[in-house]
């Protein structure tokens, strides 16, 4: 015989009720908080949670907590939140059976309300809440004052990306950084190590020293660029990736050209952290905040609205005529209303700054019907990973409460590779996600290349043109518009609304206008310095644009003074001089540079932070080491060969000749003031001087 169940009591479902609303609310409280929420001992409590646990409707997991103590994290099973929903329609209706009684007793009438039927229909899956890994407000305030005794890593901008989007459940179903398993089969076959699909390696990548120095279950606070306690972690996984692996398998080559491969390899740390995330705060934004939204605030606001299919539009670039009417074209497709949801995190380097991005959506967004269409911005930092990119942001538009996701030519392409063609189809980013389209919970919309059809006045789908011999077809590239801008040429109306480009010239000046570098690279004695000098004196003789020289060593002797010559130590004196460099060409004024920044790695990275604002022209001083040591002007060649400088450039240290710079100058037979003229004519052929 079996036993009989026994019928909870209500006083026994009112507890129920209590304590999964609470676990639900803060899951990742201390059982000390969570019995004082309730109002009961702590002994109780486990007694509760035990049950609740047995009964399936929570799952326990444990961690240690920021006072390294065990401490258990709870989470309502599906079973446990249906449990919860049933219990709420119960209170709701007991409540309301009071209330009437109440009302009779007080009026002597009913009064008129009845039990509404709670969620009779489940609500609709994309507009019930997800789960967010943030705690409340109160344990928040709590854990930041415990979480300040942590060892604690500052998070890179793109680790403060990933961060946001997994604590406010963008990244759902993650519930911190990858671990080792999970990273594995991501990396493998897109899939965690729970057999879900996820795409995209979300790793906390550290510094080997940092990664030492910590014990396995150990908490550690994530704060952001100004200190601020966003979260803490705890570091279950701690190992050190195979990089050429991930490149391959997740960006489809080991080739530096591709942005995320060469962030992998060159600023990525070199050992990869994992393990649950507590969310304490979100990162702060003063840049448009009433346009940045949680997934929870945008179902939110579907539901309100009463957006039951919501397109999204996935973009990096500023809105054209073309993305116009391709984004009104699939809202009619999917019967749906319209989501712009441009991605105001990372993109890919050398992209508008989205602050002038954002200004031309608010211009556009204008030309769209007011009640169909909204605008929300998405702190995520793109990977520019074509195929899995696509996958992977359906699946965080399906977070933000999406039905429908509109995927393009070359979706999230990263370009040419360096053997100067694309990494991907222009297609495979659709193809992989349809093979996954049920599994990511969105449906694809998808697109064919737009193109403007002359004589029908109005953009069409180049595969869907049948007359295409007998129509004129154009189209203006990305690479093309950026050089109308850079040269102040005309934008026709057919390509873009007159406001938009209105912005982006007011952000894009002409190249002439603009602040670029002039980057030398060269042995010591190679002319550097003194090219750079006649360089500077040319180009304030033609005036406009203030002119500043960074030569080396006079760098050393002020920004650098503590430095010595280790392959560290000249790196950190590179970057500091394409730091001031990259503020001066921001800020729309000619830096020259003149160092011996002998690793190309280097380079390229101070060429990636400057081309962010402006031009960046390397300019290799080709003089060889011979004529560098028979010149021998400061005498250091001398010294280095009797061994008395150590780490001397060429002679005892390496060099890595330019691959590819602007210009390449030879010294040997030719004078300084030729030398800089050469420099003056590469300016002027790139649009950077006018002639
Ligand atoms: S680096 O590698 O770019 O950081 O070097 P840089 O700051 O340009 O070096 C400036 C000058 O330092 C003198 N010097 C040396 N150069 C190379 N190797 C060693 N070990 C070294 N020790 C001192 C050298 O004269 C550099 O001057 P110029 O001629 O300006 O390149």
């Amino acid at each position: 015989m079996t036993d009989p169940v026994a019928t909870p009591t209500p006083d026994e479902e009112d507890m129920l009720f209590r304590l999964l609303r609470q676990l639900d609310t803060a899951p990742g409280a201390s059982q000390r908080a969570t019995a004082a929420a309730l109002g009961i001992s702590l002994g109780l409590l486990n007694g509760q949670l035990r049950a609740a646990a047995d009964a399936g409707h929570i799952s326990i997991s444990d961690r240690a907590g920021p006072d390294k103590r065990q401490r258990f994290a709870y989470t309502l099973t599906a079973r446990g939140a249906a449990e919860k929903m049933r219990l709420t329609d119960q209170f709701l209706d007991r409540k309301l059976a009071e209330y009437n009684a109440l009302h009779a007793e007080l009026t002597g009438t009913a009064s008129g309300l009845s039990p509404i039927k709670h969620r009779t229909h489940p609500m609709q899956n994309n507009l019930a809440p997800i789960p967010e890994l943030y705690v409340s407000y109160e344990s928040a305030q709590k854990l930041k004052i415990e979480a300040g005794e942590l060892v604690s890593w500052d998070l890179t901008p793109r680790q403060i990306c990933d961060l946001e989007l997994l604590m406010n459940g963008g990244f759902n179903p993650l519930k911190g950084f990858l671990t080792e398993a999970d990273y594995d089969g991501v990396i493998e076959n897109m899939r965690l190590e729970s057999g879900a699909l996820w795409p995209m390696p979300i790793n906390l990548d550290v510094s080997e020293d940092f990664a030492a120095s910590l014990e396995a279950g150990q908490d550690i606070a994530l704060r952001d660029q100004e200190g601020v306690i966003l979260a803490t972690m705890t570091v279950t996984d701690n190992w050190v990736p195979n990089k050429v692996r991930e490149a391959e398998k997740v960006f489809g080559a080991d080739d530096d050209a591709h942005p995320a491969v060469n962030y992998l390899h060159n600023h990525a740390g070199k050992v990869y952290l994992g393990g649950p995330v507590t969310g304490i705060q979100q990162p702060v934004h003063y840049d448009f905040r009433a346009r940045r939204d949680t997934p929870n605030e945008l179902r939110a606001y579907f539901r309100k609205m009463g957006w039951r299919k919501v397109v999204a539009f996935q973009t990096r670039n500023p809105l054209h005529r073309a993305h116009q009417e391709l984004t009104f074209r699939a809202a009619k497709e999917a019967q749906a209303n319209l989501l712009i949801h441009p991605v105001v995190g990372m993109t890919k380097p050398g992209d508008v700054d989205h602050f002038t991005r954002v200004r031309c959506y608010e211009a556009v967004l204008d030309k769209y019907p007011q009640s169909t269409t909204s605008m929300s911005l998405l702190n995520l930092a793109m990977r520019m990973a074509g195929p899995r990119e696509a996958v992977w942001h359906g699946l965080i538009r399906a977070n933000h409460g999406c039905t429908h996701f509109i995927v393009g030519r070359d979706h999230a392409g990263p370009g040419k590779n360096s053997a100067g063609e694309d990494f991907y189809g222009p297609y495979d980013a659709q193809d992989l996600f349809r093979t996954h389209e049920e599994e990511i919970g969105i449906t694809m919309v998808d697109f064919k290349h737009m193109v403007w059809v002359q004589e029908r006045a109005q953009y069409e789908p180049m595969d869907e043109i049948q007359d295409k011999d007998d129509v004129t077809i154009l189209n203006i590239s990305g690479t093309e518009l950026r050089r109308r801008l850079a040269e102040g040429l005309e934008i026709p109306e057919w390509f873009s609304f007159p406001e938009v480009v209105k912005e982006l010239r007011k952000t894009k000046p002409p190249r002439s206008k603009q602040g670029f570098t002039v980057f030398f690279t060269g042995f010591s004695g190679s002319g550097k310095s003194t090219i750079a000098n006649a360089l500077m004196v040319k180009l304030m003789e033609m005036g406009g644009r203030p002119v500043t020289l960074l030569d080396g060593d006079i760098v050393r002797k002020n920004l650098s003074s503590e430095l010595g010559f280790s392959k560290e130590h000249r790196d950190l004196n590179i970057r500091r001089i394409g730091y001031v460099a990259s503020e001066i060409t921001k800020n729309g004024g000619i830096a020259i540079c003149a160092p011996i920044a002998p690793y190309a790695t280097t380079r390229r990275a101070v060429r990636e932070d400057i081309e962010a604002f402006g031009a960046f022209v390397e300019v290799h001083v080709a003089t060889s080491i011979e004529e560098c040591e028979r010149r021998d002007r400061k005498g250091l060649y001398k010294l280095a060969r009797e061994g008395k400088i150590k780490e001397f450039t060429g002679i005892s240290d390496p060099y890595d000749v330019p691959a590819n710079p602007e210009l390449s100058v030879e010294t040997e037979n030719v004078d300084v003031d030729n030398c800089a003229h050469q420099v003056i004519l590469k300016l002027e052929s790139m649009g950077l001087i006018s002639g």
